[in-house]
């Protein structure tokens, strides 16, 4: 059934009669990974995997929640000892907080939602709640008098103070601010953002989903941001945004062999979002791909965030000849992306489906994306 009206559905009989829809959704990331929280370039945009909610207020200051994938309830109220008990409750708990702390109104609400983003496979499931709920409580409570900024800003404070994730801006600014056919430039000191129009004639971005389970609370992502904080710290800098591998050598001695290995990477992955800005504005689609395997590499030998099975579908897509391929996200798991020429497309999704199957005993799930908008209304 439709999204929507599944939704529309579960309102009806758990709360009866009718809400305002809203949206939001998923995001990829061309190039620029691990780069937002230390200051520097990503290059992201929202996809066609949403999130939706029907939501209305209830005249109370009560929320009241039901998820239909997850065919579950929650309620709670709107002050800081009100925490819902599951996850998944918390980050909508947890917008609501940081909005009032932010000095925005919110008040009860009755919602329901449900959605196509897959989860754990580092498509940014939780970020397309988060801004889905603020760009709702933003229209329905604060007359849109919170800019789209401070929006992105709340999905990453819910994230860090209900969620234990230490992350960057980059998975709320493109949820938030994601736009049609346009990847976002965006950089994570200024938050000064160009839209690039992204539909390649030729090349369709496949999603290759290991299956291996994302989470980032549970994995060593903090820790990697930890590293950075350090090498930035002993360099005298804010964050590794202005370092550059000179300065790095000169300090080799007084950090750990682990540490120099992460912000090499990181001062890499700076430039390498810039390359592929600058050959995408020249067309130079095979620029853009060698600079997409590069980012694995460091990802996976530098930054130590690949696991065998990333590894193993990163070497498939070269055999195939996909134009460029990377782990993508906060690593752990999750998807590559793979920018594939039309040609070889259904080829390849048969070649690494087959091999990944021989290999690990269970198919990848393939996702064909395309560039979208992120949060909003849906009026029809
Ligand atoms: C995750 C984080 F949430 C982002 O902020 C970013 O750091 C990414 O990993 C790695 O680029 O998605």
């Amino acid at each position: 059934m439709e999204l929507k009206n599944k939704i529309s559905e579960a309102f009806a009989s758990h709360f009866g009669g009718e809400g305002t829809f809203y949206t939001s959704a998923g995001r990829i990331n061309l190039i620029g990974e691990h780069t937002d929280y230390n200051g520097g370039f990503v290059f992201p945009g929202a996809i066609d995997k949403v999130i939706m909610a029907e939501i209305r207020p209830n005249g109370t200051e009560k929320v009241n929640l039901y998820s239909v994938d997850l065919n579950d309830s929650a309620s709670f109220g709107l002050n800081e000892a009100d925490a819902p008990s599951q996850q998944w409750a918390r980050y909508i708990f947890g917008v609501c907080r940081e909005t009032i702390k932010r000095g925005g109104s919110v008040k009860g609400f009755d919602a329901v939602f449900a959605g196509n983003v897959p989860l754990g496979a580092g498509l940014s499931s939780s970020a397309a709640l988060e801004s889905c709920f603020a760009f709702a409580i933003n229209d329905l409570f604060n007359d849109n008098t919170i800019d789209k900024f401070e929006l992105a800003k709340i999905g990453q404070s819910t994230e860090h103070n209900y969620c234990g994730v230490n992350c960057g801006i980059m998975d709320q600014f493109a949820s938030v601010f994601g736009k049609k056919d346009c990847l976002i430039r965006l950089d994570c000191r200024s938050l000064e953002y160009e839209y690039f129009p992204f539909k390649i004639d030729g090349y369709k971005l496949v999603l290759v989903d290991s299956v291996v389970k994302h989470e980032l609370v549970d994995s060593p992502y903090n820790k990697r941001r930890e590293s950075c904080e350090r090498v930035a710290k002993r360099l005298g800098l804010e964050t590794l945004r202005d370092a550059d591998m000179e300065m790095l050598d000169a300090v080799k001695a007084d950090i750990s062999a682990e540490d120099n290995m992460r912000a090499r990477f990181v001062i890499g992955e700076k430039e390498r979002v810039l390359g592929v800005c600058d050959s995408l504005n020249r067309g130079d689609i095979a620029t853009v791909g060698r600079l997409m395997y590069e980012t694995h590499e460091g990802l996976s030998k530098d930054y130590e965030v690949s696991c065998e099975e990333l590894d193993f579908l990163n070497d498939v897509a070269k055999e195939c000849g996909v134009t460029g391929s990377r782990i993508m996200g906060g690593g752990f798991g999750g998807c590559t992306i793979n920018l594939v020429p039309n040609e070889i497309h259904d080829k390849f999704i048969e070649t690494v489906t087959a091999k990944f199957n021989e290999r690990y005993g269970h198919e990848p799930k393939i996702y064909d994306v395309v560039i979208s908008d992120g949060a909003r209304r849906l009026d029809d």
